[in-house]
């Protein structure tokens, strides 16, 4: 049997990140479709940010990504945010949009550049100093194209150096999340392609390094699932950047392309007793053809409904079925719960919460896009001309 009360108590309590370059114009490879009323500034995107927290509740900080969301008093922006009812959440840094990280960022061979990317990092606490961020999110881009371009070990002492000066600047009650991608922009090798790779450094690093687990990072079969697992029984999940994806690095709206997975990594994360503060529930996703509000709504929606129906598992019929190696019962118990419809529960949490029961159609009724559609003009692309 589950406690009713306890889960509906856990879906009130979480908390998922939005991007604030989801918000803006993104697009392929080929062309960037412009939106009308998207943000121009990174003030207007914390304001269609603060639109999805009233209207799900559960969506109080957002992520910045710097350069991208560059100003010139973060002290400000905290401040702007926490006025519109929300707080800025992880720092993301960026080295991989200079000239100059053509062969890598805190990899490159040549120290000048390793150091202009470690100036970047340390520029990344500075901001959460002012903002209060407590978490900061490092991406690699660094890699190799062919074999024998640069020597693969030396390029893992550079990253470990290069780790340990940011580690080392971190403040009390900061972190560092390290996210690993398995290929994208190189194409031979990758500096940090695996959790693996990302766990060895954090392990070396201390306690405030985190893995962070992108859903869209992985080969196609990988079983996140495990990998969640195995990082929250090791203490190192620092987070998720949720998106959903076919093929790579697809960045879709997560849960679309496969809610079963994003169920059954919800439920090794309340297994594992993750639904907590310590793990960052981050949305890393870019909207190039669907509206972006209505987008990041639904993604947050999705993030819940998977969330209830892992913690909707009888954990104590599964615990008998898995003692009595039943192999069919203990996966008809998962099953059921993945099959309640749990929608009649999440509208009534969100009424509890004194929120509308269907975020969506509230966010529509509000008029908030016809309102930014007349007075932004000239919206800009998420980040890429920054
Ligand atoms: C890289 O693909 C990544 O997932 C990292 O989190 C970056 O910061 C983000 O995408 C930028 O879009
Ligand atoms: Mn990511
Ligand atoms: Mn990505």
């Amino acid at each position: 049997m589950t406690d009713l009360a306890a889960v509906k108590a856990a879906l009130k309590t979480q908390a998922v990140e939005t991007p604030s370059w989801a918000y803006g114009n993104s697009g392929t490879r080929f062309k960037v479709f412009a939106q009308a009323g998207v943000p121009r500034t990174a003030q207007e995107k914390l304001q269609d940010a603060a639109k999805v927290h009233e209207f799900t509740g559960v969506a109080p900080t957002v992520a910045l990504h710097i350069p991208w969301d560059r100003v010139d008093d973060y002290t400000a922006l905290a401040k702007y945010a926490e006025e519109r009812g929300v707080r800025l959440g992880a720092v993301n840094s960026n080295t991989f949009q200079d000239d100059d990280y053509r062969l890598g960022s805190i990899c490159h061979p040549d120290a000048a550049v390793r150091r202009k990317a470690l100036g970047h990092l340390l520029e990344c606490v500075d901001i959460m100093d002012a903002t209060g961020s407590r978490d900061l999110k490092l991406w690699f881009a660094d890699g190799t194209n062919y074999p024998g371009q640069d020597d693969i070990r030396a390029r893992q002492d550079r990253l470990a150096e290069g780790l340990a000066e940011v580690y080392a600047r971190l403040g009390d009650g900061q972190r560092m999340l390290l996210e690993y991608k398995f290929f994208e922009p190189a194409f031979y090798t990758t500096d940090v392609p695996d959790w693996g790779t990302a766990y060895a450094h954090c392990l070396k690093l201390g306690p405030k390094a985190q893995v962070v687990v992108d859903t869209g990072h992985h080969a196609p079969g990988t079983n996140i699932e495990f990998i969640v697992a195995t990082l929250l029984r090791e203490e190192r999940l620092g987070g998720f950047d949720f998106n959903s994806r076919f093929y790579a690095d697809d960045d879709l709206m997560v849960g679309a392309a496969d809610p079963f997975q994003l169920f059954r990594i919800m439920y090794e994360v309340v297994r594992g007793g993750g639904l907590s503060a310590r793990v960052a529930f981050m949305l890393d996703q870019c909207h190039n053809i669907e509206a972006k509000i209505p987008a990041i709504i639904r993604s947050v929606m999705n993030v819940q409904e998977a969330t209830a129906k892992a913690l909707l598992v009888d954990r104590s019929a599964l615990a008998a079925a898995q003692a009595a190696g039943d192999v069919l019962d203990a996966n008809a118990v998962l099953m059921d719960a993945y099959n309640t419809d749990v929608r009649p529960l999440l509208r009534q949490v969100r009424e509890e919460m004194g929120r509308d029961p269907d975020p969506l159609a509230a966010y529509r009724r509000s008029g908030w896009a016809e309102k930014v559609v007349a007075e932004r003009v000239g919206g800009r692309q998420a980040g890429w001309d920054a």
